[in-house]
């Protein structure tokens, strides 16, 4: 029973977000994912997601190829989640390539490539156009 660990903010869900999920899932036999929290996406991003923590802990827990959904509060934090999660594979889109290579010893660290041309920075952005 392979168990990976994936961590992110999910705002405005798009494709994207399901593909690496999806890939992620497929890589063992069962999917734990970390969603940031509003807060630490203030710090490290310097604004709120639009959709709340609670509501994306709601969409994420709702796709079929997740099995477990908690609150990342702290990028200090992710040895810790890793363990507590017991986690085997760690997965990452291909944007923080090289930036979690320090928890290969506590799991494997896997980077996906991410879809290009799709992010949710774009979406708002269309969307403010609009
Ligand atoms: N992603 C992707 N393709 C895109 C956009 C995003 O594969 N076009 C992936 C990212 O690589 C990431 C996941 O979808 O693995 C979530 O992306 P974000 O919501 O942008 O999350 P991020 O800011 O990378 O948060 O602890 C680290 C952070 O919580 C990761």
């Amino acid at each position: 029973m392979k168990r990976i660990i994936t961590f992110g903010t999910y705002d405005l869900l798009h494709v994207g977000h399901i593909r690496i999920l999806e890939r992620a899932a497929k890589l063992g036999d069962y999917l734990i994912v970390g969603v940031s929290s509003d807060e630490l996406n203030i710090s490290k991003k310097g604004r709120a997601p639009v959709y709340s923590t609670a509501d994306r802990v709601e969409i994420i827990e709702s796709i079929r190829c997740v099995d477990e959904v908690f609150v990342e509060h702290s990028l200090e934090e992710k040895g810790q989640y890793i363990k507590d999660a017991k986690a085997d594979i760690l997965v990452m889109g291909d944007d923080w390539a090289g930036k979690f290579d320090e928890f290969n010893d506590i799991c494997e660290v896997v980077y996906l490539p991410r879809t290009e041309g799709i992010s949710t920075t774009h979406y708002i952005a269309e969307i403010s156009e609009r």
